[in-house]
């Protein structure tokens, strides 16, 4: 079944999003792998956010992410890499649809709750980059025929 790593970030954290980003996935249909509160190094921030290296704003971006704990978690499903990235909402808050996650919660572009793996190749890099074989589970939900 296809994965994808969803992070809750800092901003998400201090304003009490977790539970209703959590909720969202689960009431969706899909099935949670793995998660941990976490306090990201700059190593890992630079190493996750690698392709935005050269933009004018991945120092701000690295400030951010590493500003507080986030809440990074593995999520599984069908189609889950391209429905969870339909959910979150555009990248800019404020082109984001509402009803999904950014466009919901978010203002700026800079502080926009939550990151997801936009394709299956990052979204095993980022898998393997915040998580361990054992730290993910692999179950069945019974409820999993009528999703
Ligand atoms: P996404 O998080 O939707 O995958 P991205 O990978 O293009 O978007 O960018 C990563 C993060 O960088 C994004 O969530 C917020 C920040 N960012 C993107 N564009 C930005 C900009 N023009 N100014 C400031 N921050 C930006
Ligand atoms: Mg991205």
């Amino acid at each position: 079944m296809e994965k994808t790593f969803l992070m809750v970030k800092p901003d998400g954290v201090q304003r009490n999003l977790i539970g209703e980003i959590v909720t969202r996935f689960e009431k969706k249909g899909f099935s949670l792998a793995g998660a941990k509160l976490m306090q990201i190094s700059d190593e890992l921030a630079q190493n996750h956010y690698g392709e935005h290296k050269e933009r004018p704003f991945f120092g701000e971006l690295v400030d951010f992410i590493t500003s507080g704990p986030v809440f990074a978690m593995v999520w599984e499903g069908e189609n889950v890499i391209a429905t969870a990235r339909n959910m979150m909402g555009k990248t800019n808050p404020a082109d984001a649809a509402s009803g999904t996650i950014r466009g919901d919660y978010a203002v700026q572009v800079g502080q926009n709750i939550i990151h997801g793996s936009d394709s299956p190749e990052s979204a095993e890099r980022e898998i393997a980059l915040f998580f361990n074989e054992e730290e993910l589970v692999s179950y069945e939900k019974t409820i999993s025929k009528w999703i």
